[in-house]
């Protein structure tokens, strides 16, 4: 069997290569010998590609069965990352295709490394659905992925002279093999305009929207595999047209101009991504951007439901609806106009249906990042929906008030209308009334939500809410980005850890074995070498792969406190100055993540890493001992390599700020030791790895409460913290700025004078178990253990338990394998 697997595979390796050829002729038009490094990147996808088609066929055969429930997941971002390597995994087909690549002269890494990354999310809750839709289709669940075909992704971050600079990413220019458009699927979506009343053929009194508008939405499918099995699911993502390509009224009449302007606006509501992460700004663009997507998305799913039953009835029994943060919470209206006024429903039946169908994810607690938009916009884009929204408004107040007789400020607090000063639409307030479920990421942020941001819904409706604390893939974020480490695990317990991470305890006895440990640090140390050799282009051979790696990656945000970190660095900056044989482990800190292109605070937040890394990287004196580097443009493909050589994972936002995080998952997994905070989902990582495998350190989420209400004066432990002081003063005083002491003002003008992140109450702290960190570190047969155990332990994180999750308490959906018929 041996011989005949052999032969097979050499076979296999030959159409492949045949493919290859063939794809390179026929679509892109050149001979082999005259092909460029993206024609052999397309040729290559779209023979991967061909080989997908077949489950891909069966799957959408399997959505269309009246037994199977389908998952609609809306998000206005899917940061999906890079395609071809990932399906090559999922397909099983990775060694094959990198040989008959091999067998044309060619390496498929470099193949690989050529994909321009779908960047169409910003950060956590893009990512986080484009781990979801992984870990449907590998549990065989049926989901269709809707969302925004933006032409401009998260833009591409370039650093010049240490500040940001902001280039337009233009993913689809080199072509996208991995979408097929659907042009006979196009729908129509209106805008502005005004409502009406009319009386039907039968006599009825009916409400009609008459849009002072149209744009068409075309969907492009994008295959999701599942690894390793015949589920296929749906990315849909719409892009905006005009309905006409041309408008010949307007042009007889001699306005060319106007039917020329007209596409162009049409085709600007798909072009851009909105990069503003946790920070809403009321655009009526992006409003529209919403309602683009989300119409286009209920309207699909009707199509769907009604090609298969008579009528609208049963469409929760067919549909569980997911809004992926209240983006997409403009469904909840739409889907009721769609009942009322387009399938004549009454508007008792057609709530009972919306209830029915929709789940709300919250994934955020900053206030200033919850959406709500100006009643007036509203109005004038949406105006029929404004009416609903009104009409569901009053109709959920009456019910308040027969709750709470008397109660007049809980009906203030609860309404969707906020009235304190201009009048908002509250979005989360809607999606919360429009769903049967509403849930957190992790199990603080669920408390949180339940006592705080959304405590009188709770209160209301005691189980509406529950937690679902996030996931990540360990496809992607260890088999496909760490794959010594995969190698090394599976010979150790076999691959079944990768569709069952909670296998990876078998590790744990490991940790005894001097043998295994070795080559646990091995892998390790070839990865940092990989990264080395990497900026070894930019830096010269700088970087010392014996160095502890300590790595934070993820936006740039105050909350997140990046500064926090880089006053731990300036402080040992002096410590080694002043102290040349201070005993501690030298060290390379690293830093990547994009910041809001208007969050000024943060592009000087990137601007003083950058110019401490100028300063400490060219000190003879320190730089054989700490480093500072700045990796520009972190997205998915940086991740990749970044994840498995850290050393230390920094998630050291301040308690009750960070939903979940993610990042702090991807970590552990590929072996990474965490310093954090008791935030987000690094409470539910440290109970799983056991206190003494977690560096911990600052306020908890009571702490931080009660110094809020005692009165919080950063001064004071400024003036208190001789280290503290030094480290401030010497940014202060411009020797990070030859010389300037403006540039970083703002900085510490805000740290000393409001500090709204708490960053000098865990200074100390901080410093202090930083301390520890590297004592540890330098017995490195107990940091392995530490970091085995981590990897060990990291079952829970893995998206599959999180899509369980999701199944069991919220979507009521059971697996549905699609059989592999030829
Ligand atoms: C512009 C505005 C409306 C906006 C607000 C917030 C745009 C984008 C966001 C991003 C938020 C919702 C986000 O990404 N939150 C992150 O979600 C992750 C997945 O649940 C969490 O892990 C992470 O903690 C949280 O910040």
């Amino acid at each position: 069997t041996d011989c005949s697997s052999h032969t097979n595979d050499s076979n296999n390796i030959k159409k492949l290569k045949r493919g290859f050829a063939y794809k390179l002729f026929y679509q892109q038009g050149v001979w082999p010998q005259n092909a460029s490094l993206n024609d052999y990147y397309l040729a290559v996808s779209y023979t991967v590609r061909d080989r997908m088609q077949q489950m891909f066929l069966n799957s959408i055969l399997s959505l269309q069965k009246k037994e199977s429930k389908i998952v609609g997941y809306l998000s206005a971002e899917f940061l999906m990352g890079p395609h071809l390597h990932n399906n090559l995994i999922n397909l099983g087909l990775y060694d094959q295709v990198s040989r008959a690549v091999e067998e044309c002269g060619l390496d498929i890494k470099q193949i690989i490394d050529h994909e321009e990354e779908p960047g169409l999310g910003n950060g956590g809750l893009g990512r986080l659905a484009a781990c979801y839709l992984d870990s449907l289709a590998s549990l065989q669940i049926p989901a269709i992925g809707y969302g925004i075909r933006y032409e401009f992704g998260m833009f591409d971050q370039e650093i010049k002279n240490g500040w940001q600079k902001e280039l337009g990413d233009r993913w689809l220019q080199p072509g996208n093999p991995w979408e097929f458009k659907k042009a006979d699927l196009t729908v129509e979506v209106g805008a502005r305009g005004h409502t009406e009343q009319y009386t039907d053929d039968h006599g009825n009194q009916r409400v009609r929207w008459v849009p002072g508008g149209m744009v068409k939405g075309i969907p492009y499918d994008t295959p999701v595999l599942g690894y390793r099995v015949n589920n296929v699911n749906l990315l849909r993502l719409w892009s905006a047209e005009a309905p006409k390509s041309f408008d010949f009224d307007d042009f007889n009449v001699g306005d060319y101009q106007g039917a020329v302007h007209e596409k162009i606006m049409a085709e600007t509501i798909t072009k851009v991504l909105y990069p503003n992460d946790e920070h809403f700004r009321g655009k009526e663009l992006r409003l529209f951007q919403q309602y683009f997507f989300v119409s286009c998305s209920m309207q699909d799913m009707v199509r769907i439901h009604l090609f298969m039953f008579p009528n609208l009835d049963n469409f929760p029994d067919k549909f569980a609806v997911q809004l992926n943060d209240t983006h997409p919470a403009i469904a909840v209206p739409e889907f009721m106009r769609l009942l009322i006024d387009v399938h004549h429903y009454s508007w008792e039946r057609a709530w009972d249906i919306v209830t029915h169908t929709f789940a709300y994810t919250n994934h955020t607690l900053l206030p200033e990042a919850l959406e709500k938009w100006p009643v007036a916009m509203l109005g004038r884009v949406l105006p029929r929906h404004l009416e609903i929204i009104y009409e569901i408004n009053s109709r959920f107040l009456d019910l308040v008030r027969i709750k709470y007789p008397g109660d007049v400020d809980v009906v203030r607090r609860m309404s969707i209308i906020d009235e304190s000063g201009e009048r908002y639409v509250r979005m989360a307030h809607l999606a919360c009334i429009g769903g049967y479920a509403i849930n957190g990421v992790a199990e603080l942020h669920t408390r949180l939500l339940k006592n705080h941001t959304l405590t009188d819904f709770h209160r209301l409706w005691p189980d509406k809410l529950t937690n679902v604390t996030n996931g990540v893939t360990p496809r992607r974020w260890m088999v496909l980005s760490n794959p010594r480490l995969a190698r090394l695990i599976s010979s150790a317990i076999g691959d079944g850890w990768i569709t069952n991470l909670y296998k990876l305890r078998e590790l744990e006895p490991m940790v005894d074995d001097p043998v295994f440990c070795e080559k646990w640090q091995q892998v390790k140390f070839d990865n940092k070498q990989d990264i080395c050799a990497m900026f070894s282009c930019a830096y010269g051979p700088m970087f010392n792969p014996y160095a502890m790696f300590d790595v934070q990656v993820k936006r740039i945000h105050e909350y997140k406190r990046q500064h926090l970190n880089l006053l731990h660095i300036v402080n040992l900056y002096q410590r080694l100055k002043n102290n040349p044989n201070l005993d501690v482990p030298p060290r390379i800190f690293i830093f990547g993540g994009k910041a809001a292109p208007g969050y000024t605070m943060a592009k000087l937040i990137i601007k003083l890493i950058n110019s401490i890394a100028e300063v400490v990287n060219s000190d003879p004196d320190v730089n054989t001992r700490l480093q500072v580097l700045f990796i520009p443009n972190f997205n998915v493909q940086i991740g990749h390599m970044v994840y498995p050589m850290a050393d230390l994972s920094e998630q050291i936002s301040l308690a009750g700020k960070e939903a979940s995080g993610t990042g702090n998952m991807k970590f552990s997994m590929n072996g990474a030791l965490t310093i954090g905070t008791l935030d987000g989902a690094n409470v539910e990582i440290r109970e799983e790895v056991a206190p003494e495998n977690f560096f911990l350190f600052g306020m908890d989420v009571n702490e931080v409460q009660e110094l809020g209400t005692a009165g919080y004066d950063p001064q004071t432990i400024y003036n208190q913290n001789e280290g503290l002081k030094a480290a401030i003063n010497l940014i202060a005083t411009g020797h990070f700025s030859h010389g300037d002491r403006e540039l970083f003002r703002p900085l510490i003008d805000s740290l000393l004078y409001h500090d709204p992140y708490m960053v000098l109450a865990d200074y100390q702290s901080y410093v202090d178990c930083q301390q520890k960190v590297g004592e540890v570190f330098q017995d490195t047969r107990r940091w392995t253990k530490m970091a085995i155990l981590n990897a060990a332990r990291m079952g829970k994180f893995s998206s599959d338990r999180s899509i369980a999750d999701y199944c069991r308490k919220i979507w009521k959906i059971k697996p549905f394998p699609v059989e592999l018929k030829l």
